[in-house]
């Protein structure tokens, strides 16, 4: 879609937007119950944005209190499977009908292109509803093997009350990813949303309502990860935490979870991901992949191929299509600009650490091949140019570390044994990618990389029905497909015994 969707298009629609900053708990918007609030700043021009509930430990109990209710009553898991279904399909059809709504809100909030947020992000919300919501009269407990007189049931329970805390890169699309199988299995959900991008949360709750969600079955805290989303793994009364964001916050999670109930953790966490193009690639291809699978987002994405390892004969050349696919297809402008491809960054913050990365870099020797700037723009705003580091070594700070900016790494190699070794030298283990002719060695290479996705002369396709998630840090337990569903079940045994 792109149509009459001009920059006065989204301009006209943001001037008469409501910004719903309150919590959403027990069906109804809730101001913090401390008055509290908090202002955000517009990563595409960094005029005032939202102002947002600062939601604490107080606000948590009473959203853990009502989901529990509403698990407790049966209301939502009892219904008859059927009935279900329609309410979480109506929420997803409720979804794209305010789509253009829903677009708006994330581009305020993240600062990405309008028409990344409408085409994939909304896009991809509703139909993560639609995917759970479809499954729900499809799933069949089993009956285990016994002697004649006894009859053994194995039934997958929901685990009752799911905290879900998730982050500012894709807030939609990673929120649907939770709540779709958490509530298609039964589950009510507490919703922790990033502190930067809250405003989609809240309105897929109120939404979600519209459809016929029973109150309390999906409520959202607003606030920031101290003082929300830890009291929330803290809570004695909430089952399973599902996370996604750092590494280093993914490691407090699973301490809290340890310290209170030992709750069930999911982590979905960071990523140094490689995409490594053998010789004998299609380099066309190969560039494409690379540039948008690194710099989509501006670089904001946990499985970005931010690792470039490269057979060293074909390093200029690939570098050179690298450079010219950037510089003609992935336009940085405004997020309302119907030719933006990229964005901002998400704030300031971030923009300085990303800066701070690249100086860092180039201190320890990295030779910047093009880009990896910041741009100024005539609205303001927090804006980093894609950009290549060649001749890279993987000791590096620009090879080593999630920087979650616009930045790519490039490293020569000379065997397909020291790719693979570079490949795997890293703490995390979320992607990679790998490019060549060879199915013998692009098979052999998938089968040793540590990583709980792998493409082959491709980059970042998937479907909902394809698992996602981490090896090593990047964390463990996968969002998407059937799988998810039983990430928020326990088994539970019961035996019949006769005569
Ligand atoms: O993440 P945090 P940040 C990586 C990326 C990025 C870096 C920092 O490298 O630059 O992390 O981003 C909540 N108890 N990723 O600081 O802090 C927080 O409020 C409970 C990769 O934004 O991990 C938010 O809701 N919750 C990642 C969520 O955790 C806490 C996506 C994520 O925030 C908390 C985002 C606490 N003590 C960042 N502290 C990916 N895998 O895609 C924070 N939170």
């Amino acid at each position: 879609m792109t149509g009459s969707f001009t920059r006065e298009h989204w301009e006209n629609a943001l001037a008469v937007l409501t910004l719903e900053g309150r919590c959403f708990i027990d069906g109804q918007y809730r101001a913090a119950a401390s008055g509290k609030t908090f202002a955000r700043t517009r990563p595409m021009d960094g005029r005032p944005g939202a102002v947002l509930a600062r939601g604490d430990a107080v606000d948590i109990d009473a959203a853990v209190a009502s989901a529990r209710k509403a698990f407790q009553s049966g209301i939502w898991r009892h219904k008859e499977p059927l009935e279900k279904k329609r309410i979480m399909l109506a929420w997803a059809e409720l979804i794209r009908a305010h789509a253009e709504e829903l677009a708006l809100l994330e581009t305020i909030d993240v600062g990405k292109p309008v028409l990344a947020s409408l085409n994939v992000d909304v896009r991809l919300c509703a139909d993560g509803i639609q995917y759970y919501a479809e499954i729900i009269d499809k799933l069949y407990d089993e009956i285990a093997p016994t002697g004649p007189n006894a009859l053994a049931l194995v039934r997958k329970v929901p685990l009752g009350v799911i905290g879900a805390i998730t982050p500012w890169n894709y807030p939609m699309i990673i929120d649907a990813w939770k709540l779709g199988p958490a509530i298609a299995a039964g589950n009510c959900v507490v919703l922790k949303p990033a502190e930067q991008s809250s405003l989609s949360a809240i309105r897929l709750a109120s939404l979600a309502v519209e459809a016929g969600l029973p109150p309390g079955v999906f409520n959202v805290v607003t606030g920031y990860g101290e003082e929300a989303g830890k009291p929330l793994a803290l809570h004695m009364d909430v089952d399973m935490i599902a996370f996604t964001g750092s590494t280093e916050v993914g490691k407090l999670i699973m301490g809290y979870a340890a310290q209170s109930n030992i709750k069930r953790v999911a982590l979905e966490l960071g990523g140094k991901s490689p995409l490594v193009v053998f010789a004998d690639a299609d380099l066309d291809a190969a560039a494409s992949a690379v540039a948008w699978g690194c710099f989509y987002n501006s670089g904001e994405t946990c499985h970005a191929s931010t690792r470039l390892l490269v057979e060293r004969s074909v390093q200029e050349a690939l570098i050179e299509k690298i450079e010219a696919v950037t510089r003609n297809d992935i336009t940085l402008a405004h997020p309302f600009e119907p030719s933006a491809q990229i964005g901002a960054l998400i704030e300031q913050a971030h923009m300085d650490k990303v800066l701070g990365l690249i100086a860092e870099g180039e201190r320890e020797g990295a030779r910047r091949a093009f880009g990896a700037e910041q741009v100024l723009s005539e609205s303001g705003g927090y804006y980093v140019s894609p950009g290549v580091f060649v001749d890279m070594t993987n000791d590096m700070t620009l090879a080593r570390q999630e920087i979650f900016g616009p930045v790519l790494a490039a490293i020569p190699f000379d065997t397909e044994e020291e790719a693979l070794r570079l490949a795997n030298d890293t703490i995390y283990g979320l992607a990679g990618a790998v490019f060549t002719r060879d199915m013998d060695r692009a098979h052999r290479f998938s089968e040793s990389l540590h990583a709980g996705t792998v493409w082959i002369n491709t980059y970042d396709m998937s479907n909902f029905a394809t698992p996602f998630g981490g090896f090593k840090q990047s964390g463990f337990g996968r969002d998407r497909s059937v799988h998810a569903i039983d990430k928020y079940c326990d088994l539970k045994t019961i035996w019949q015994q006769f005569g």
